[in-house]
């Protein structure tokens, strides 16, 4: 009986998901935030709505060009073979995308720049905001805002970089729309995993589509943090529905491992520069990071801004660089979510 209502009441909210779908279509407003529905059609219905949702929100393909950018050193088989894999399993792993230059300016601004701890399930953590101390951490996930990051040549480099929003647009099927960009540490600061530092395995919904690139800045082993995915749980119904039902919550490894075997788990090791893109609807989470650390610059991109309300990061105009002015022109849908300010 209690399952009975729990189908009937959410089969009701996807009813009304998909009238505020197609509002938001003809509108581009979704008054009430009714982003939730979203949610609740994913435990029933287990992302079949979203996939709906993307067809009918995508924008026009755009005309970037796949040979200008970081993804240029691979070859058009390459990419393609690595944009069905990413289609199939809902990863794909890039070795030495980013350069050793690169990665190192990107290490660079890390330690200059300020940032804040993440706060902790347990709030033990220090409050603590300023500049990261690798041989002191005070958190077990210490991050950057957007807003200083979008401000950084670096980064401009990686959002204007054209062959990475053409791999994004061949999966998301429309025009990519950056909506997150971050950058964090993951440190052995406490002995156990912490959910709010995304370190107990979840799926990301905040969206209908989107996808994630995560770039390693330093090299990572088993033990400094391996970002961690189960293959083809991106799919529709690719997560089991008792794990659907539990809603948006973490799951700890025994909950997941009485659905998948441990075998199944994938766990990423690599050398700083590796770039793994995901769809990170699948189960996936940041390992607990028990010795050394783990730097990650990440962008995220969707195929509509339908879903929950963010702060868009802010741009001064002045620190534009002429990557990014010139992408901003050509592209400006794909920089919709950022703020230029003055
Ligand atoms: O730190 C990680 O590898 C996991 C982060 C995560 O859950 C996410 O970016 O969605
Ligand atoms: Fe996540």
């Amino acid at each position: 009986m209690k399952n009975i209502k729990f189908y009937i009441r959410n089969i009701l909210k996807s009813i009304l998901l998909i009238y505020d779908l197609i509002r938001f279509r003809v509108t581009g407003n979704s008054p009430n935030g009714k982003y939730h529905l979203l949610l609740n059609s994913f435990y029933v219905f287990g992302g079949v709505l979203n996939n709906f949702g993307s067809l009918l929100l995508r924008t026009k393909k755009l005309n970037f060009n796949p040979a200008e950018g970081i993804l240029s050193k691979f070859s058009a088989n390459e990419i393609h073979s690595a944009s069905k894999f990413l289609r199939q399993n809902g990863y794909v792993v890039f070795e030495n995308a980013l350069d050793e230059r690169l990665c190192e300016s990107f290490l660079k601004l890390s330690l200059d720049m300020p940032g804040i701890n993440r706060d902790m399930d347990s709030n033990q953590n220090r409050v603590y905001e300023g500049r990261y101390d690798r041989e002191n951490p005070t958190s077990n996930r210490f991050e950057y805002d957007a807003t200083t990051l979008v401000n950084q040549i670096e980064v401009q480099k990686i959002l204007s970089d054209e062959s990475l929003l053409s791999f994004a647009q061949e999966y998301l099927g429309g025009a990519p729309i950056i909506d997150m960009v971050c950058m964090w540490w993951l440190a052995p600061f406490q002995i156990e995993a912490d959910m709010n530092a995304a370190q107990w395995f979840h799926f990301d919904m905040e969206r209908v589509k989107w996808i994630k690139f995560f770039f390693y800045i330093t090299d990572v082993d088993t033990d400094s943090g391996p970002h961690t995915f189960i293959p083809k749980t991106h799919r529709a119904w690719g997560i089991p529905s008792s794990l659907r039902k539990k809603g948006y919550v973490r799951l700890s490894d025994e909950e997941v491992d009485s659905n998948f075997s441990a075998s199944a788990r994938k766990e990423f090791t690599g050398k700083r520069g590796t770039l793994i893109v995901e769809d990170t609807r699948g189960l996936h989470k940041g390992k607990h990071c028990i010795s050394g650390d783990r730097l990650v610059f990440q962008t995220e991109y969707t195929v509509s801004n339908y879903g929950a309300k963010v702060n868009p990061p802010k741009l001064e105009i002045k620190n534009v660089g002429p990557e990014l002015g010139c992408a901003l022109m050509k592209y400006p849908v794909v920089f919709s979510m950022i703020e230029v300010t003055k």
